[in-house]
């Protein structure tokens, strides 16, 4: 080992951060840090207190923080905050202890020769990293470079400039691993991504593999709940019985990936039965008939050889939605039934939203809502400098020419690391080795890389891949620029700073892209602190950034939506289409039809593997806070559901260890045998089997779905097709 070659716990040891993590005595529990302090005199130094935003998933519910002795105390919830409405889950509880965690990184880190990670300063972090972009960009142009980032509020805008300063198109988002098929089916048929359901206002509901009681989002959660106390339908298609069930009327447990076949044949009675709004679909669509005759034979009793939902459920619930409009919907979901799921996603997005147009449900009172929000203006361009546009395409948009644009599609372009064509990566709030397709195989792209860059807060398996590794302070350390949210009052909150920086060594992202930039030799982009765009950005709003400090979430009543008015359908004929050009040219039929999922499991010991999240953990990321991973332990929560016919059919009883092989991975874990689970699938949670021995509490607990994933993607789409996975389960022993 080199001299300066450390391991974790001593480049912990040897950054000043170490004197703030023994006063903050590592992982406490809130209660017990107040306990610790109980006989400490009340005084005001050290106490204040901040609205910010909560990081632990893309929701960023607001909140209102509160700070004793330089530490968290507690947080209130924010009442106007879009998505938290005076809420928040047991993740946003949990994860701020993470900040106080001993696995933060603390340091700039880098690669040596021998694999191992050393501490390094910005300066030369910096300093290298900029040479070799540089170098990347002469010799190979700047589309040999490519970002992925989740969409947190300054990490989508600096990185996004940072990368367009370069002038590389590969922009990514997460999407390609959770909603791009149903956002890009979306906007084939109705020019948009995505739309709101008015659920506290609707007759009839169904969510299609959405559970807002498992996979959260306050908001709503409050708005299932307001329908199901007006007595509204509710209906949950889901091949598990999750845990929304408890609001709905009926579960109905779909034989996974063949949610299209279901909604077809729905479409179909609507259409037979003349049931569906004729004179809306007269003025607003264009390619009826050439669906209408696609879909005539996708009668109810070939659905119920699909799917499994009998053909008289189909009639029945068909007809009820027809009584119920315009005030009812399908939810538009969000990630769980197609998202990003199965080799037919793009298409039952595309369907989904034709069975709401034939309900004449737009924009109606208890329909399915196109809201439009509140954005920044322009601003001040001697102070905002504008980046020249970048007119080269992001690679992956010829072979998927029907995934949204602003999101791409992400492992298409690790893939091409491999292939040498990209050869610089840029990572921001993004673990995509652990979480976006087969860990193995995303570790051999990264690895092909000729430079890797990682900005996270603790070391990912991502980071791990990494020649440098550059530390981000958390959250609760740092300023952003505000949200602006949609819906139907829009409004704009902030994440503001609440705690000092724990960790004198770590920076904000806007300070790391800023530097970056510098770096790179394209500095003159960033001539403002986050706070002074922050500031502009809220004055073209009529607001400061210190009006928005004071109150967190601002509203505006003025533009509230309007129900009743048709919205500007932003497609190739300006109407919804029921054909697509673009799908057809892609391979698909112009209107949507049938498309079987790519595998089907044979039966016997052989499942589909599916996947759905806890409500205490998101994705990869939150398994290493001791706070949810003691809730993990306590209800044994690692554990993998099975059908209990299956179950007894293959002599496994509750409890037992069972193991899952395919060709890509062989692990073991306890089973939880239940009725509440469709008898084709194994049901595995998504959050746990870390491979990152730097997170201590996380690493090896549990199994990780993607070990067990392809790389494969959907055609046209590029969609990671998560469940399209096949496992043998077998008794431990047997
Ligand atoms: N607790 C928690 N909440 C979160 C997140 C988180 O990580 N943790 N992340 C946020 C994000 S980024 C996202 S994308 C959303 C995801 O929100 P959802 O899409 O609601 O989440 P999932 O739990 O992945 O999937 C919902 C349900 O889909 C079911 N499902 C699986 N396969 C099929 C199928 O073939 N057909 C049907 N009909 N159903 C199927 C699963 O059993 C699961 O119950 O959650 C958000 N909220
Ligand atoms: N195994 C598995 N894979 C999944 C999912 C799953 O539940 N399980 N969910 C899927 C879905 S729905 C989605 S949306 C995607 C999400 O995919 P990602 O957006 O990549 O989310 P995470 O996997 O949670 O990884 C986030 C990374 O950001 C880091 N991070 C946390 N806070 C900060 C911060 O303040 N600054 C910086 N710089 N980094 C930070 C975390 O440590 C973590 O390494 O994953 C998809 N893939
Ligand atoms: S839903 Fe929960 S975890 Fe997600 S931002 Fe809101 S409080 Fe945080
Ligand atoms: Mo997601």
């Amino acid at each position: 080992m080199s001299e300066n070659a450390i391991t974790r716990r001593s480049f912990l040891a040897g950054s000043a951060g170490v004197a703030a993590l023994a006063a903050a005595g590592g992982y406490m529990s809130f209660g017990a840090w107040e306990q610790a302090y109980a006989d400490e005199p009340e005084n005001d130094q050290g106490s204040w207190s901040a609205y910010t935003m909560c990081n632990a998933c893309s929701s960023k519910c607001g909140y209102k923080a509160y700070v004793k002795r330089g530490r968290l105390s507690k947080l209130i919830p924010s009442e106007h905050d879009a998505h938290a409405r005076g809420k928040i889950c047991a993740r946003g509880y949990g994860y701020p202890s993470f900040v106080y965690s001993e696995d933060r990184l603390t340091d700039p880190l880098k690669k040596n020769d021998k694999g191992e990670f050393e501490a390094i300063s910005w300066e030369q972090a910096y300093q290298e990293i900029g040479e070799k972009v540089k170098a990347i960009i002469d010799a190979n142009g700047p589309e040999a470079l490519a970002l992925v980032q989740d969409p947190r509020p300054s990490g989508a805008f600096y990185t996004k400039r940072f990368l367009d300063a370069l002038g590389s198109p590969n922009y990514y988002t997460h999407g390609a691993a959770c909603n791009l098929s149903k956002a890009s089916g979306f906007a084939q048929v109705i020019g948009a991504g995505d739309f709101q359901s008015d659920i506290p206002n609707t007759k009839m509901i169904m969510y299609i593999g959405r559970s807002v009681a498992d996979a959260i989002r306050p908001s709503h959660l409050q708005d299932l709940q307001a329908a199901h106390e007006n007595g509204a339908k509710i209906v949950m298609v889901d091949p598990r019985c999750n845990n929304s069930t408890v609001f709905a009327d009926e579960w109905l447990p779909i034989n996974p990936g063949t949610d299209l076949a279901f909604i077809l044949a729905m479409c179909n009675v609507l259409i037979r039965d003349g049931i569906y709004d004729k004179d809306y679909v007269a003025e607003n669509v264009e390619g009826f008939d050439e669906f209408a005759a696609g879909i005539a034979d996708h009668t109810p009793l070939w659905a119920e050889g699909v799917c499994g939902i009998s053909a008289e459920t189909i009639e029945r619930l068909a007809h009820e939605f027809a009584q119920a409009a315009p005030a009812a919907s399908i939810d538009a979901g969000w990630r769980g039934g197609f998202g990003n799921q199965y080799a037919n996603s793009g298409e039952t997005a595309r369907a989904l939203v034709i069975f709401n147009t034939l309900l004449g449900c737009w924009n109606q009172e208890g329909g399915a809502l196109l809201t439009s929000g509140v954005s920044a203006g322009k601003l001040d361009e001697t102070k905002f400098p504008p980046v020249p546009k970048v007119e080269a395409k992001k690679a992956g948009s010829e072979e998927y020419p029907l995934a949204s644009a602003g999101m791409g599609v992400n492992i298409h372009a690790a893939s091409l690391a491999k292939e040498g064509k990209i050869k610089g990566m840029f990572f921001y709030n993004s673990n995509m080795v652990a979480g976006y397709s087969n860990p193995a195989y995303m570790q051999e792209c990264l690895d092909a890389l000729e430079l890797c860059v990682v900005v996270d807060v603790q070391m990912s398996e991502t980071a791990l891949c990494a020649d440098y590794v550059l530390p981000e302070c958390s959250y609760l350390e740092r300023l952003e620029i505000p949200v602006f949210n949609g819906g139907k009052v829009p409004s704009v909150s902030l994440r503001d700073k609440v705690l000092d920086v724990i960790h004198p060594n770590t920076l904000p992202v806007d300070q790391i892209f800023s530097g970056l930039a510098e770096a790179c030799g394209v500095g003159q982009y960033f001539p403002f602190t986050v706070e002074e765009l922050a500031d502009a950005q809220l004055k073209t709003v009529g607001l400061s950034l210190d009006e928005l400090r004071k109150v967190g979430t601002v509203e505006f009543p003025e533009k509230a939506f309007v129900y009743g008015q048709t919205p500007k359908w932003k497609t190739p004929s300006g109407k919804i289409q029921f054909t697509s050009e673009a799908c057809e040219k892609a391979g698909y039929s112009a209107a949507p039809v049938w498309v079987a999922p790519a595998v089907v499991p044979a039966g016997g010991s052989q499942f589909r593997l599916i996947t759905g999240k806890q409500a205490i953990h998101s994705h990869t990321m939150t398994a290493n806070c001791e706070a949810l991973m003691s809730i993990t332990q306590d209800y044994d929560l690692t554990r993998v559901w099975l059908n209990a016919d299956r179950a007894a059919e293959l002599g496994i009883k509750d409890g037992d260890e069972v193991e899952l092989s395919n060709e890509k991975f062989t692990g073991r874990c306890h089973v939880k045998v239940t009725q509440r689970l469709n008898p084709t699938a194994v049901f595995m949670p998504p959050a746990y089997g870390c491979s990152s021995k730097d997170q201590h509490t996380a690493y090896g607990v549990g199994l990780r779905p993607t070990d067990f994933m392809d790389y494969q993607l959907e055609r046209g789409y590029g969609s990671t097709m998560a469940h399209e996975v096949l496992v043998t389960v077998k008794k431990v022993g047997a």
